[in-house]
Formats: structure tokens, C-alpha cells, sequence
């Protein structure tokens, strides 16, 4: 027998234990290992009751999705196969599920007509999240099981049940004491049923579950997550495979199951998503960095400037159960930014996400102070002052004064030079940059910037302490805007310089939420705030001291006091949140446009607006890998995707110029380079990277 299974008999039970660590996923060999143990069951006439269980603990998370557009996805045998075989053993079968029974995991789960689930355990229905539909018969029998509305709401959110919920709502059977009872609990169950004689139970106990629908429920599902869903094609293949489980026989409606699995996991979205999947996990890993780099100890963290960035800051640490002080420098403003994180977590009470108790034991965790010398004890410092280089100078050598040895300071600056601060204190190893973004303490991306002198167990113990707050942490190195605003750079001087040649706001913005983003660039920085980047471009003005229409339309619209959403006036017009078009701004720029002797055309096409937009992000993207700011092309995607709205979908910039072709990309930056004459050869300037990977026929990015 395969080592990937421990196949045990006790006293009529089998025991088939599943061992491929690290979560059992379902890869062919397994695939097969659990269909001859099952067999073997089968045919053992002392057998009388089945139970499948995780060797480890950990039940199964699923397929294998390394697999996935490979022949080893659909290799013999494959999932649906073994499964239907399960259901076909005339001997009662449980699943024992610990830690979790994920997609394919629970489908196996499923297959078998018991199931006993330890207290933490988690069950669910993912595959959205990987652009794909539960293929080995979840779609047909959880609805059979739970019904459809739970059935479509667990696979359309792609969230776990908990093990209570999962017992209400008749997923598992029964619920063990601990995880440690776990396999007794499946035990007892079995011998139960070995004293009633009981039958294998199907798992389908409703032939239709569709009866108690509404005969146009599915349509009003569709069109009222239609605009949610934009172009995603997975969310639409799991409600059609839910509702042939309403309209036909178990068998057909598997067939018809496998035949939209099979679409899907050929598409363009699930390779996009899988491929999101391994970046998450891969962002981690960081060269020269590993389990045997030592870790600070974290217990005490402050952060500097109560104002929106910090207060959202200390509101992870608090939300992790971590004291942090918060320093201001005047009373006022710390009592305004602690009211401020109060009714932040008022909001959440107020939706149901977070109880009184909860609120008052976080706010307890959040100390207000106006001394420095307060700060002597903490393990991290995190500075969110005003993005000026003379505030953080006066912050980092009052923060080398006070601060204890091996202390950890950061600075949550967007662009300016990690390296430089580092200076401003006598002990440059331990400053590093933690760019959140905002809301600090709802986005889920931190720019982790390694200076030049960070140490490693700086390093390794900030990417900790990211992942215990619920962050998604990914290395940059030091430049101006590390990898995310060094890259919005390019994109929005093609989105302002398309404006003053003649293409309207919304034109440029159309094209950009076509491809599904969250939304265009000049929306963005509506709102984000016109004035803010008009600062943030006056500390970089070397980068566009020779070009005078660089951003010209973004300053005018800041001289004329159009900040964006806030001012109720920027690249558009805003009542409320409700964005309209603006006439003047086509004017301001038609009239700086001929003060500068820019032409103006009318038939900038949606083409030009995406080539020039986004083939200049992504070769940003590239030049930033050549140069070792970013470790792999897979970490851009992650900040592209995570803190700019670029669809997961869709992959991130880098995926998505691979879905193009690499070789497209460097032609459209040619083309324009020529045609747009000296503003194309200023910066139409293909990174040497990408050049060097179309030389070479590559169609990835990676370094070469
Ligand atoms: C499916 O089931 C389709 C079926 O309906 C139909 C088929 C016909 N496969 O996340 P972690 C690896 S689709 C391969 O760091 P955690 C992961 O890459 C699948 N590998 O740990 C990592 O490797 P490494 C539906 C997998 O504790 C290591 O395991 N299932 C798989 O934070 C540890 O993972 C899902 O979508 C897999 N299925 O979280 C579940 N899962 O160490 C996807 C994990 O080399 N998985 N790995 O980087 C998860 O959500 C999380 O990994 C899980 C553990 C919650 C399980």
C-alpha cells in the first residue's frame, strides 16, 4: 500500500489515514491511494464501517492545484471517479475532519455519508477564490444536503463554515470534544452504526432540491450580482452548475458539473487566480532569509501621529491583541485621533462585527502619549508623520535618543529614501520602511522596504510580525516610491498627458475599469487627493525637470484648488460620492495644451489609452525587477493587486503582459516611442529587461 495512506483495521473499522503532508492535497497518487485503501474496505468482509481521516490532523485541502493545466488534473483516476466509486461502498463511510476539509476536501467529505468534525475545523467551498467551481460533485451534492440557498452562498463567497455552523446547518453529523477526540468521536459514531445494522447512507437525501426555489431565483441571482461580478466567469459557472443540480438526475448533473469544470480551469481567470494563489505564498520567501535567521522579540509596538495613517496603523496592532502607544505631539490631536479609532470600531459594533466588550478590550490596548520618553520600551516603532524628509529627520533622531537597544524603527513613508532616514540615527540596521496603505487598518498590502543597512533579523522579524496583524507583506528595495508608486508614476503621466492631448477623463478612466480595475488612475487620484500627488511629485521633481507638459493638467487642477472627492471638484465633478463628467477640464487642458504647443486630437482611440497606460506600468514593473527593488515579478502583482485595485482576475500587471505577450508589450512601446515624437522617445524607453526577454523568446518575467 502507498506510503501516502496508513490503512489500519480495529475490531470491524477500518482506519484510512491520509498522509501527504503538508494538507493532503489531492494530487493522483493520493487520488489512487485512497481509492485501493477503499477498495480494500470494500472487499474485506470483517470490515463494517469505514472511517477517513488526516494522519496529521489536517483532514484535506482539495485538489492538488499544482495540477491544474496539467494531464496529472485529470489523470485516472481522477477525483470524480474515486468519489463516485465511494458513494457506491455498500458499508457506512465517515469522514473523521480535522483543522479543515476544503474544496475537494469537503466534496471527498461528502462523498461519504457521515461526517464528524473536530470544534475548530474549518469547511468550505473555495475554488471561486481560484477562478475555478467545486469538479468532483459539489456543486450537485451539497445542495442535496444543506439546500440551495446555503449550498450557492457557501460556494459563492468561497468562506468556510465553522464546525458549529456546519452542524446546523447539516454538513456534519456530530461534533468531538476536542481534536484529540476527533477519531474516538467517528469511532463511536461507527460503532453505532454497526449495532443498528445501518445502511452506507447516500449523502443526496434530496432528489430535488430545487423544489422550494423560486422558478426565476437563479436569473434574479445573476442580475443582482452582475455588476459585483463584472467580466468574472466563475461565480457565473457555479450558479449554472447549481441550478442543473435543481433541473436534473445526480449523474447527469455531475456531467454537466465536470464539463464547466473542465472551462474553467482552462481560462484565462483561474490561471490568473492560481497563479495569485502561489504569489501570496512565495511572497514570503525572501533570500538570504530563513528559519534560522533569529527573530526580535515583539511585545510592545508605538506608533507616531495619531492622524488618519497612524491611528488606522495602531488599529491592527490592537485588533491582534497588542498594547500600542500612540504618540502626538499635541494633546488635542491625540485625543481627536483616539476618538477617531473609537468610532472606527463604533462602525463595526454598529454592523455586527465586533461586539461592545471587544470594542472596549481594543480601545484598553491603545495608550495615548505626548512624551517620548515613553517610548523606551517599545520592541517596534512606526513613524506616520507628514511625508516631509524634515519631519522624519526630527522624529528618527529623537527616536535614536530614547528608544532601547535592538528596538526596531520604521518609517511608514510611500517614497522617500528609507536609506536617508536610516542616517538620521546611529544604528541604520535597525530602521526599515513598512509602507501601509490606506485605510491602514482595512488594506491588506505592506510594502516592507529592506534599506541598505537593514539587518536580516530585522527583516524577518518585521515580515512576523506583517503576517500576525493580517498583512500581506511583500520586500521592496529602495527607490523613490518603492514598487507601487514608482510604478503609478508612468501610469498616470500617460493618463494626464492623454488628457492634455485631447482624450477625456472618462475616457482614459472606461478603458481601465474595462479590464475590470476597481477603478481608472484619475479617479484614483481624485481620490487619493489631486493636492497629494501634486506633493509628492514636487519631492521627485528631478524625474521630470526636462519635460514641461509632465503632470501639467494634475497641477493646474491643484492651482486651482481641485483636490479630488474631497473638494468636490478634480479631473471630475462630485456630488456626494457621485462622480459626473466636467467640461472645464477638458478646457483647462485644451488651453494649457496650446500654451505648450501640444496638438490636440480628437480620435485618441481606447487602444492607444491602454497601450500607453499600461505598457508603461509594466515596464516600470520590469525596470524594477531588473534593478533588484523587487525580488520576483510575482511580488509586483501582489502590489498592484492589493493596493491599486488591479483585478486578482486579471493577475496583476506582470501576469497580465504575459497573458498579452511580452513581445506585444515591447512592440506597443516602440510604436508609440515613434509616434509621439519627442515626448515618445523622453520616455517611451523600453526597460532592457524586456528587451532582453523577447530576444531570448521568453514569454515570463523573470530576471535574466
Ligand atoms: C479543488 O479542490 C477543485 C475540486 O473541487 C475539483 C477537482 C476535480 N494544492 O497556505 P499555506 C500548499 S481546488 C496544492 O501556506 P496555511 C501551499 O502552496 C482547491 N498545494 O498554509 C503551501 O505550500 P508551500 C480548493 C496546496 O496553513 C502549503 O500547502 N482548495 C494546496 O496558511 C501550506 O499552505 C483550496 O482552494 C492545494 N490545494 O493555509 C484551498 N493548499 O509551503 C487552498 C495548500 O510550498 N489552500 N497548499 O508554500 C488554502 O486555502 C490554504 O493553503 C490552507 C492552509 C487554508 C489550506
Amino acid at each position: 500500500m502507498s506510503d501516502l495512506i496508513h490503512y489500519r483495521l480495529e475490531d470491524g473499522l477500518a482506519l484510512i489515514g491520509l498522509a501527504r503532508p503538508p494538507v493532503n492535497s489531492l494530487g493522483q497518487p493520493l487520488r489512487a491511494a485512497i481509492l485501493d485503501a477503499c477498495e480494500r474496505a470494500a472487499a474485506d468482509a470483517s470490515v463494517k464501517a469505514i472511517i477517513l481521516h488526516g494522519e496529521s490532523g489536517v483532514f484535506c485541502a482539495g485538489a492538488d492545484i499544482t495540477e491544474f493545466g496539467s494531464s496529472a488534473s485529470h489523470a485516472t483516476p481522477s477525483l470524480p471517479e474515486v468519489l463516485l466509486r465511494l458513494t457506491s461502498i455498500d458499508k457506512p463511510l465517515i469522514a473523521a475532519i480535522g483543522t479543515f476539509a476544503l474544496g475537494g476536501g469537503l466534496e471527498l467529505a461528502l462523498a461519504c455519508g457521515y461526517r464528524v468534525g473536530e470544534p475548530k475545523a474549518r469547511l468550505g467551498l473555495p475554488e471561486i477564490n481560484l477562478g475555478l467551481l467545486p469538479g468532483a460533485g459539489g456543486t450537485q451534492r451539497l445542495p442535496r444536503l444543506i439546500g440551495v440557498e446555503p449550498a450557492l452562498d457557501l460556494m459563492i463567497s468561497g468562506q468556510p463554515l465553522n464546525a458549529a455552523r456546519a452542524l446546523e446547518v447539516g454538513l456534519l453529523d456530530r461534533l468531538a470534544g476536542s481534536p484529540e477526540a476527533l477519531l474516538d468521536s467517528a469511532r463511536e459514531l461507527a460503532r453505532e452504526l454497526i449495532a443498528q445494522n445501518a445502511p452506507a447512507r447516500r449523502s443526496t437525501p434530496f432528489a430535488n432540491p430545487g423544489e422550494s426555489i423560486a422558478a426565476d431565483f437563479f436569473s434574479q441571482f445573476l442580475a443582482a450580482n452582475a455588476s459585483r461580478w463584472k467580466s468574472r466567469q466563475a461565480p457565473r459557472r457555479v450558479v449554472a452548475a447549481v441550478e442543473a443540480s435543481c433541473r436534473l438526475p445526480l449523474t447527469e448533473g455531475l456531467a454537466e458539473e465536470r464539463a464547466l469544470f473542465k472551462q474553467a480551469e482552462a481560462s484565462a481567470e483561474s490561471r490568473a487566480l492560481r497563479h495569485v494563489f502561489f504569489a501570496e505564498r512565495e511572497a514570503g520567501r525572501i533570500p538570504g532569509i530563513g528559519s534560522d535567521t533569529p527573530l526580535r522579540k515583539i511585545d510592545k509596538v508605538a506608533v507616531i501621529g495619531a492622524g488618519t495613517m497612524g491611528g488606522g496603523i495602531a488599529m491592527n496592532f490592537a485588533n491582534a491583541g497588542i498594547a500600542v502607544k500612540l504618540l502626538e505631539v499635541k494633546g488635542e490631536a491625540l485625543d481627536r485621533g483616539l476618538a477617531q479609532i473609537r468610532k472606527n470600531y463604533e462602525i463595526s459594533v454598529k454592523r455586527g462585527k465586533l461586539s461592545d466588550a471587544q470594542l472596549e478590550q481594543r480601545m484598553a490596548l491603545l495608550q495615548g502619549t505626548l512624551d517620548y520618553a515613553d517610548l523606551a520600551d517599545a520592541d517596534l516603532v512606526i513613524e506616520a508623520v507628514f511625508e516631509k524628509m524634515e519631519i522624519k529627520e526630527a522624529v528618527f533622531r529623537r527616536l535614536d535618543e530614547v528608544c532601547k537597544p535592538g528596538a526596531i524603527l520604521a518609517s511608514n513613508t510611500s517614497s522617500l529614501d528609507v536609506d536617508v532616514i536610516a542616517s538620521f540615527t546611529k544604528r541604520p540596521q535597525d530602521v526599515i520602511g513598512l509602507h501601509f496603505f490606506s485605510p491602514a487598518n482595512v488594506m491588506r498590502l505592506l510594502e516592507v522596504v529592506r534599506g541598505r543597512e537593514t539587518a536580516p533579523d530585522v527583516l524577518a522579524t518585521t515580515m512576523k510580525v506583517a503576517k500576525q496583524i493580517g498583512k500581506l507583506a511583500v520586500v521592496s528595495g529602495v527607490c523613490f516610491g518603492f514598487i507601487g508608486n514608482r510604478m503609478l508614476e508612468p501610469y498616470s503621466r500617460e493618463a494626464h498627458r492623454l488628457v492634455l492631448e485631447g482624450a477625456t477623463p472618462a475616457q482614459v478612466d472606461n478603458v481601465l475599469t474595462g479590464l475590470d480595475l476597481n477603478m481608472g488612475v484619475l479617479t484614483m487620484l481624485d481620490l487619493a487627493g489631486v493636492d497629494v500627488n501634486f506633493l509628492v511629485r514636487q519631492s521627485n521633481l528631478a524625474a521630470s525637470s526636462h519635460d514641461a507638459s509632465y503632470h501639467i493638467v494634475g497641477d493646474e487642477l491643484y492651482k486651482l484648488g481641485r483636490y479630488g472627492q474631497k473638494t468636490g471638484r478634480g479631473f471630475y465633478v462630485y456630488e456626494g460620492r457621485d462622480r459626473k463628467d466636467d467640461p472645464e477640464v477638458p478646457e483647462i487642458a485644451a488651453r494649457v495644451a496650446a500654451e505648450l504647443g501640444v496638438a490636440r486630437r480628437d480620435n485618441i482611440s481606447n487602444e492607444e489609452i491602454h497601450d500607453r497606460c499600461l505598457f508603461m506600468l509594466i515596464n516600470e514593473g520590469i525596470q524594477l525587477l531588473d534593478e533588484g527593488i523587487a525580488l520576483r515579478a510575482s511580488d509586483i502583482d501582489l502590489v498592484w493587486i492589493n493596493g491599486y485595485g488591479f483585478p486578482a482576475h486579471v493577475g496583476g500587471p506582470m501576469h497580465y503582459a504575459e497573458t498579452v505577450g511580452l513581445d506585444k508589450v515591447l512592440a506597443g512601446i516602440q510604436r508609440y516611442r515613434k509616434e509621439l515624437g519627442a515626448y515618445g522617445e523622453m520616455w517611451f524607453q523600453p526597460a532592457s529587461l524586456l528587451e532582453r526577454l523577447v530576444a531570448a523568446g521568453k514569454t515570463r518575467i523573470e530576471k535574466i
